[in-house]
């Protein structure tokens, strides 16, 4: 073995790393430019608010604006998710909760305690039909080149709620979401640090079958992909009045719930996972 060879071929290995550091696997997120995120304690009657309004890969902040509203109670995290600007509406109707919903219309939550970049979190989305997709998804690496999904799908221990409304006039479509904290190991949520990524899916046409699914997120990438956890934004939740939490509602378990879909045009394009 000629070690003399080798040398100089690991310093650029080891050259090669070091700027890959700085900017890993091209999704171009640094620490310093993650979105931060106070969120309150409902009994103050406000919420910190997430805006889903830039494209991945551009980033550009021209994707149809949707808001994703939060605050905790002491056994949950309440979402109010809020599409303007929706169009298509488009979902296959045939689909149940756990389906592939993230092929068509969609608005999603991406979460996981702790300050770290996560390697495994909870992926929610929810589509205008009040479809539901739930699963714990294991990212080792980061960037989805390796992962798996475990699906949530017993209702009875997992108190996931979610009530969905749209008003096609209006082209807005609405979801309230409550998860249980007993879901993230969270016994005391009070000043608890997370990592969390909000995105939506959209159509610009319903009946245009060459319309393609476009991406938005809080903190957008560089790539076409929603599983780049270090860009996950960094969100902590508020201390607030403890004595307010007696009047916190215990979430029902009236998850998946259904209302009927206004809009009966689908299409035949399968789509790969983002
Ligand atoms: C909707 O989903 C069903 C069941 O997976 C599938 O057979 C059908 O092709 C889908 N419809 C469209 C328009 O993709
Ligand atoms: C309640 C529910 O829809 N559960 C489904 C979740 O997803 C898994 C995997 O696709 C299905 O096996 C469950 O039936």
């Amino acid at each position: 073995m000629n070690y003399l060879f080798l040398l100089p071929l690991l310093s650029v290995v080891a050259l090669s790393t070091a700027g890959a550091a700085e900017e890993t696997n091209g999704h171009g997120c640094t620490d310093a430019t993650l979105p931060r995120l106070d969120v309150p304690h409902c009994s103050s009657g406000t919420s910190g608010v997430a805006t889903i309004n830039r494209r991945l890969v551009t980033l550009k902040d021209d994707f149809p604006e949707s808001t994703v509203e939060l605050c905790y109670t002491d056994i949950s995290l309440e979402l109010k998710f809020q599409a303007q600007d929706e169009i298509s509406f488009l979902v296959n109707e045939t689909y149940v909760n756990n389906d592939s919903i993230w092929m068509w219309t969609v608005m999603e939550a991406f979460i996981a305690t702790g300050d770290h970049d996560p390697t495994e979190y909870l992926e929610f989305e929810v589509a205008p039909n009040n479809v539901i997709y739930t699963a714990r998804i294991h990212n080792p690496n980061k960037d989805f080149t390796k992962h798996s999904a475990a699906f949530i799908d017993d209702w009875d221990s997992y108190p996931i709620t979610s009530e969905t409304t749209r008003d096609v006039e209006a082209q807005t479509w609405t979801s309230d979401v409550s998860l249980p904290l007993s879901m993230f190991n969270v016994a005391a949520p009070e000043g608890t640090h997370w990592r969390m990524n909000f995105f939506r899916t959209f159509y610009a046409s319903s009946t245009d079958s060459t319309a393609e699914q476009e991406y938005g997120a809080w903190n957008p990438n560089k790539l076409v992909s929603f599983h780049q956890s270090p860009c996950f934004g960094k969100v902590r939740l508020d201390g607030d009045d403890k004595a307010a939490s007696e009047k916190c509602d215990e979430p029902s378990l009236s998850g998946g719930k259904s209302s009927k879909s206004k809009s009966g045009k689908t299409k035949l394009v399968k789509r790969t996972r983002v």
